[in-house]
C-alpha cells in the first residue's frame, strides 16, 4: 500500500486496495499526509486545548464548526475553523478515496461529524481505550453509508494506544451492543459501545492490531468492529483525527453529543 506523498494530489486506488476494502470492511493507504500537514494539524488542536484550559487533554469535537465553538473563538479567529475543515475534513486525497470506497459521483459524500483524540502519552486520558465496537451504533445510518477517515498524525503502535480490528466484520448487520459513555467519558472508563459479547466467533480468533504510520489515513466501514489499547508509553502520543462521513441521502440519528450534521465535502 506504499505510495508517494499526496499533498494536495487526489488519491488513486488501484483494484486490489478496492477489493481489500470490500472484503475486509477497512483500507490503511500510507503517504497521503505529508509530515507538516500532521505537526500544524496537532498544533492547531493543541492551541485549541490551551485556549478552552484543557489540561487532561480530552477529546475535541468539531472543531471546523463556527456555531459549536462560538463561545471561544471571535470573527478575527475564523481561520481556525477554516484550517481544520479545508486542510483536513475536505482534504482531496481523503474526498476522492471516499468517492472511490462508496461508490458514488463527485459531490455524493457528506461530511457529518470529526473528532480529534490526543492520547497524549502521560495525560489522564492517555490510557481511552475504546471496547469493540461498530461506529454506526451511533448514528445508524443505513448499512454501508457511513465510513469513517482517520487521520494518523504519528506512529501508532499497541505500546502507544493503536487500534485493532476484526476483518469482515462489517458485513454483520449492527450487533446488540453494551451502551456506554464514549466522550469525555471519567478517565479510567473505557468508551465504545461494546460489542465483545454478541460478536460471532468467527471473527474473534481474527482480531489484529492495526500498527500505523504518521501521514497514513485509515478508511474504515462502520459496522467494521474495532477498538484500541492504552497509550502506556513514555513520551509517544498519539494524536488521530477522526471524521465520519456518509452518503448523501441517508438518514441519520444526530446525536446530542456529536450534532452530526451534513456539510458538503466538494
Ligand atoms: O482512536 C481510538 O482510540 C479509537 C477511537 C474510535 O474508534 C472512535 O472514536 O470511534
Ligand atoms: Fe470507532
Amino acid at each position: 500500500m506504499k505510495q508517494k506523498p499526496m499533498f494536495d494530489r487526489p488519491i488513486e486506488l488501484n483494484p486490489e486496495q478496492v477489493k481489500f476494502y470490500d472484503d475486509n470492511g477497512f483500507l490503511i493507504v500510507e503517504n497521503v499526509l505529508a509530515d507538516d500537514e500532521c505537526d500544524k494539524a496537532v498544533e492547531i488542536f493543541d492551541l485549541h486545548r490551551i485556549k478552552i484550559k484543557d489540561e487532561e487533554y480530552k477529546g475535541i469535537m468539531n472543531l471546523d464548526r463556527v456555531d459549536f465553538w462560538s463561545h471561544v473563538y471571535g470573527p478575527n479567529e475564523r481561520w481556525v475553523h477554516r484550517y481544520v475543515k479545508q486542510m483536513l475534513i475536505k482534504h482531496p486525497a481523503v474526498v476522492t478515496g471516499l468517492e472511490i470506497l462508496q461508490r458514488r459521483d463527485v459531490g455524493c459524500v457528506v461530511n457529518v461529524q470529526s473528532m480529534f483524540l490526543f492520547k497524549k502519552a502521560g495525560s489522564p486520558y492517555a490510557k481511552q481505550a475504546w471496547n469493540p465496537h461498530q461506529d454506526n451504533a451511533y448514528p445508524r445510518a443505513k448499512q454501508g453509508a457511513y465510513i469513517t477517515a482517520n487521520l494518523v498524525f504519528s506512529d501508532q503502535d499497541p505500546e502507544n494506544g493503536c487500534m485493532f480490528i476484526y476483518p469482515g466484520s462489517h458485513m454483520e448487520a449492527l450487533l446488540k451492543a453494551e451502551f456506554v459513555k464514549s466522550f469525555q467519558e471519567k478517565p479510567g472508563k473505557n468508551p465504545g459501545h461494546d460489542v465483545t459479547k454478541s460478536l460471532p466467533k468467527k471473527y474473534r480468533n481474527k482480531r489484529i492490531d492495526l500498527p500505523m504510520k504518521k501521514g497514513s489515513v485509515l478508511f474504515l466501514h462502520s459496522h467494521c468492529v474495532h477498538g484500541s489499547y492504552p497509550n502506556n508509553s513514555l513520551n509517544r502520543d498519539r494524536p488521530m483525527l477522526l471524521i465520519p462521513y456518509l452518503t448523501n441521502g441517508y438518514k441519520f440519528i444526530a446525536g446530542k453529543t456529536g450534532q452530526r450534521k451534513e456539510l458538503p465535502i466538494r
